[in-house]
């Protein structure tokens, strides 16, 4: 069984979970599930990077300690995971014994293969970003990432990161499919080879973090810590040999494109420094705007996740969030896109098939309908429409095309109501009523092929809609499939009622405080 290991960034505690971390999420849900449906054995991870000056600074003006700031938000992150349904395997907090572990003993290993030195550093500082950069890497006085910057000289450590020039060039010349998309590998690329300085991993300006061992005046760079974490989760060091570990051997990170660099190239020069074979992949998507700007408290216009759950269903979010964004660009998250697809799509075209069918054939069969014994040229062709429809779903969900596998699926319903609307079975039930029962059954078998490609988007209401259906189902693809030859429905519901768009007004889908 091929062996799968999908990450998320781990979030910082110092804002609460917006609908950008919800995105990256229930992303990387989604490509579980489906992979998981493929027969995949895969882990799932994500958390909270807890450390840093920021979550210091933010502490003292609470009032509270950083340890309790940090709880208190990362609740927040935790929390939000069943609410989003995420299946994800473990969550892991910075702060946590076992990480903490994990980054003293890669500490001391790249001490001992020769690559951290002592020096002192100097540069502009962007706290919010916790990165330094060069005088000329500064754009109108402020951090390249859009921080106020600070000019800071402190004792630290270095690791030689100028080493690993060659050896990553040569390495993005054996892997070209390392970092997705092409144009973030291009952006890779070109940053190595303007030339890497060596990188500053220690801080002595505070203390939030985790100590440097046999230096605990220096704490451990951010990002060092942070990076880490995905060797945390994976038992290391106490599974030292990662190397022939089969999740190892195929790491997937899911990021936001800012965070690229840190991902594919820092992170795979620590690893090569120990030894470790880097990840496998680097999958980068763009950011979602709100109201066409980037989401800040101060614009407020940070949209909420908790709210759109709690209003639509964390179905509803998910769909509209995979959907609505090509992976990998920009795109604008808006309550009123949002609703028009929600109707348009869950509501209309696929929330209502499923109705109709589905209490038709307790109407007017008493709930049972059996495979037809013939099929006529209409039947075969919307049959292989389906189908075709189904094969051309994976390989788009491997390239990371998610918005055009549900363009796909949506098709595919598409051509059911179409099915629905030329065949008109509500009207045979006098006249043929043996040829109606096989138009039902029929649809109730392509709305059971359709609902599992749905699947890892909505799972909860596609879980629903397959036990209506009465079939003992797995959640696999498996490309024969045929359901079972008779088919008894029972209880229905409503899958996706409409939402009322002259409510619009009143919901209130930002974040407040
Ligand atoms: O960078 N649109 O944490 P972070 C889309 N702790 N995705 C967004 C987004 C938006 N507007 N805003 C945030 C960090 N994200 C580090 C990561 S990993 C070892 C350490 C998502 O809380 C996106 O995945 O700033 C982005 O990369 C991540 O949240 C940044 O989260």
């Amino acid at each position: 069984m091929s062996r799968l290991y999908i990450t998320t960034p781990i979030y910082y505690v110092n804002a609460k979970p917006h609908i950008g971390h919800a995105y990256t999420t229930v992303v990387c849900d989604v490509f579980a599930r489906f992979n998981r449906m493929l027969g995949a054995d895969v882990k799932f991870t994500t958390g909270t990077d807890e450390h840093g000056k920021k979550v210091e600074q933010s502490a003292v003006k609470a009032g509270i300690s950083p340890q309790e700031f940090a709880d208190n938000i990362s609740k927040l992150f935790r929390d939000l995971l069943p609410v989003l349904n995420i299946s994800n395997n473990d969550f892991i907090r910075t702060t946590e014994p076992r990480h903490k572990k994990t980054v003293q003993h890669f500490w001391k290993k790249l001490k001992d293969a020769g690559y951290i030195y002592l020096g002192e550093y100097s540069g502009w500082y962007d706290m919010r970003n916790e990165a330094y950069f060069a005088e000329d890497e500064l754009v109108d006085g402020k951090s390249p990432l859009g921080g106020e910057v600070q000019y800071i000289t402190e004792p630290c450590y270095f690791f030689k990161l100028s080493a690993f020039q060659d050896k990553l060039l040569e390495f993005y010349e054996n892997n070209p499919d390392f970092v997705y998309p092409v144009q973030r590998r291009n952006e890779m690329l070109s940053f190595i080879k303007q030339g890497l300085r060596d990188l500053a991993i220690s801080r002595t300006t505070f203390s939030w973090g985790i100590p440097v061992p046999d230096d605990p005046k220096h704490v451990v760079y951010v990002w060092l810590d942070a990076l880490t974490n995905y060797l945390t989760l994976n038992g290391y060091p106490d599974n030292e040999n990662q190397n022939n570990d089969k999740y190892w051997n195929n790491v997937i990170h899911f990021v936001g494109k800012e965070i690229v660099k840190f991902h594919a190239i820092y992170w795979v020069a620590f690893l090569m420094a120990v030894g470790i074979k880097p990840p496998k992949q680097v999958v980068s998507h763009g950011w979602w705007l709100s109201e066409g700007e980037k989401m800040s408290k101060s614009l407020g216009n940070v949209q909420d996740p908790y709210k759109y759950c709690r209003l639509f269903g964390s179905d509803a979010l998910r769909y509209y969030m995979l959907r609505e964004l090509t992976f990998g660009s920009d795109g604008n998250f808006a309550l009123e896109a949002f609703i028009q697809r929600y109707n348009s799509v869950l509501a209309n075209a696929y929330g209502n098939l499923c109705n109709r069918v589905l209490s038709f054939i307790c109407k007017r069969c008493n709930g049972v309908v059996t495979r037809p014994t013939e099929l006529l040229p209409d039947d075969e062709k919307f049959i292989g429409e389906v189908d075709g429809g189904i094969e051309q779903v994976i390989p788009l969900v491997r390239q990371y095309n998610f918005s055009r596998y549900l363009e796909k699926v949506e098709h595919m319903i598409s051509l059911a109501n179409q099915y629905v609307d030329y065949q008109k079975p509500w009207g045979l039930k006098d006249s043929e009523p043996k040829r109606m029962q096989d138009i039902l059954f029929i649809l109730a078998e392509q709305i059971y092929k359709i609902t599992k490609c749905l699947y890892p988007v909505i799972p909860h209401t596609a879980e629903k809609l397959l036990k209506q259906l009465g079939i003992p189902y797995e959640l696999k693809f498996i490309p024969t499939e045929k359901i079972p030859d008779v088919i008894h429905i029972t209880d229905i519901e409503p899958l996706f009622p409409r939402i009322d768009t002259s409510d619009i007004q009143k919901l209130n889908v930002y974040a407040e405080g």
